[in-house]
């Protein structure tokens, strides 16, 4: 049986990630493969019940490393639950943010880059996407998409000041110079349809 693949979608809050897996998958769906739709933190049932601690209760619920411990024992789950089956049965897994998010949002204060992708060798084995899309819009505009959608204030991270969310785009950025080959930079500007085309374009060599 040919081993499916797993792609990731990343960048800063707002920039459109959900809408596009969401169509990326429709599109692969009509090219005839399997394709499995998920999210973190989330995505099993033990992470989607860390993602509820993780996302929700006051800006200082969890230390700095409590919170970085919490996301890797969700991932660890979400993988071994979801990802590694369906992608071993063949399917295409589609996931809405992984490791990159954390290495951004949690490896760049009191812990760093090496301490999560370390959480990640013990957690996970180390497990990474076959390709990783990262979508960049300026930060005025992913704001702007951002408060159109979360009416109700956003959560416990995505609440954090404008400094916070550069540092963890500088760091998004810097992943994709250090990995051209598994991490791609998207422009995430323009209709949706528009977007979806450009992460298509960036995924033909996958392609069966
Ligand atoms: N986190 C996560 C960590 O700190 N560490 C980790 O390891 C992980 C995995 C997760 C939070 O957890 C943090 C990061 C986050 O703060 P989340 O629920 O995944 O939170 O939420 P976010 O990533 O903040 O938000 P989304 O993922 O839901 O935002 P998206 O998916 O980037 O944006 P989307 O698709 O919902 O679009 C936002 C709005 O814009 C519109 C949409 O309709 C929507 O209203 N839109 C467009 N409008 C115009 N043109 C386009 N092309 C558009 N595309 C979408």
């Amino acid at each position: 049986m040919t081993r499916g693949r797993f792609i990731s979608l990343e960048g800063g809050e707002g920039a459109g990630k959900s809408t596009q897996l969401r169509a990326l998958a429709a599109l692969l769906r009509g090219r005839g493969l399997d394709v499995v739709e998920t999210r973190e933190p989330g995505g099993s049932d033990g992470a989607e019940a860390i993602r509820a601690l993780l996302l929700t209760g006051e800006a200082d619920r969890w230390s700095p490393r409590a919170e970085a411990l919490l996301f890797a024992a969700a991932r660890a789950d979400h993988i071994e639950k979801t990802v590694r089956p369906a992608v071993e049965r063949g399917a295409w897994v589609l996931s809405d943010r992984f490791l990159d998010s954390s290495r951004a949002y949690q490896g760049m204060g009191d812990l760093t880059d090496a301490d999560i992708l370390t959480l990640h060798r013990i957690g996970s084995a180390g497990f990474l996407p076959d390709r990783t899309f990262l979508l960049t819009l300026p930060e005025a505009e992913a704001s702007a998409r951002a408060r159109s959608r979360d009416v109700n204030g956003a959560d416990r991270i995505g609440g954090r000041d404008s400094g916070f969310h550069q540092r963890v785009a500088d760091a998004f950025a810097r992943f994709a110079k250090q990995e051209p080959d598994r991490v791609r930079t998207i422009d995430a500007s323009g209709e949706a349809d528009v977007v979806t085309a450009r992460l298509v374009g960036a995924l033909e060599d996958l392609l069966p």
